[in-house]
């Protein structure tokens, strides 16, 4: 995994989530991890895709626009693949022209230069829409280029749109909605290896779906319970507990696989329910 950067802080975190814990400090290239056998390398996100692929490593967190990026650039065809997407570090690979450009479709760009980090993306964007321009290929602060008048577009990643925006750039495509990935070599993962993967995976599920899940508890009149029953977002059924000195009132407990809203705890509300506790979920094994 990413030893710094946008991918490490939520990796680590998913990983203590699942109750590992990293025995050395991160500056380290490799980490032993407590309690299963697995050890951790540290490194550029760049280089994790190939070292899944060579066998350096057997699982790796990275992006999806860098496992895209490699997969298309690579020369032979590589066999990693994303065994679970985990739903952080989002982000989108975007084309983008100055504001000012008019921008109808990709044959705008016939015979202009766009700059990016993701040449091999682009380059197969650019081939199926049958549009020749020319790639220009830089490292970093691809966002600079139409000011420099080093290219006429850029296509480089966006989250919140305000890299664009300081840089009087427009977004106007979209090639790929990424997120962090745990990518591997299926055909090579057996035996003990596969279980421990298999242990691996069952509490990376688990934390992923306890992130968004919560414990929902309220009060409720009886009667209104299949009012309330159909506003509990992805709840499966609640358990409905008598109040005591109380028969006509009664508790309702509920998971719910989906982020609980306000607007929700006002229908909720509003559907007679009161007392109402929203919890996060610690873990969750099925
Ligand atoms: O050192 P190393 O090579 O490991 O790290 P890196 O510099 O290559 O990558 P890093 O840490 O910047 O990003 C790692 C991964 O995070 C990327 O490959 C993406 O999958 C994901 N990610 C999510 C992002 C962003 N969001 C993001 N906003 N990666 C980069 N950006 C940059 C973008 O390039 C642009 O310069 O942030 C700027 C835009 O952000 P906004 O919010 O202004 O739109
Ligand atoms: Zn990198």
């Amino acid at each position: 995994m990413q030893r710094s950067g946008r991918l490490s802080d939520a990796s680590f975190e998913l990983l203590s989530k699942c109750g590992l814990h990293i025995a050395r400090s991160r500056t380290e290239l490799f980490c032993r991890v407590q309690e299963l056998p697995i050890d951790l390398l540290l490194v550029r996100d760049d280089d994790i895709p190939g070292f899944v692929e060579e066998g350096v490593c057997d699982l790796g967190i990275v992006g999806e626009n860098v496992l895209q990026e490699q997969k298309r650039a690579a020369k032979r065809p590589m066999q990693t693949d994303t065994v679970l997407p985990l739903g952080y570090a989002r982000c989108k690979l975007v084309l983008a022209v100055p504001e000012q450009t008019v921008f109808r479709d990709l044959a705008d760009l016939a015979g202009r230069k766009i700059a990016t980090s993701y040449p091999a993306s682009l380059g197969a964007l650019l081939a199926a829409a049958k549009v020749q321009a020319e790639i220009v290929v830089m490292t970093g602060s691809v966002e600079v280029a139409p000011r420099l008048h080093i290219a006429d577009a850029i296509c480089d990643l966006v989250q919140t749109g305000a890299t664009l925006e300081a840089n009087g750039l427009k977004a106007v495509h979209t090639l790929l909605e990424s997120q962090a990935l745990l990518i591997a070599r299926q055909d090579r993962l057996s035996g003990a290896k596969a279980a421990t993967i298999e242990r691996l995976m069952q509490r990376l599920r688990g934390a992923l779906k306890a992130g968004e899940s919560k414990y929902i508890m309220l009060h409720a009149p009886r009667s209104a319970l299949p009012a309330i029953a159909r506003i509990l977002p992805g709840a499966e059924t609640p358990t409905v507990l008598p109040l005591e000195g109380n028969p006509d009132k009664v508790a309702i407990h509920a998971v719910s696989r989906e982020s609980v809203f306000w607007e929700t705890m006002e229908q909720l509300k509003a559907a007679g329910a009161s007392a109402i506790l929203v919890l996060p979920i610690e873990k969750m094994m099925d």
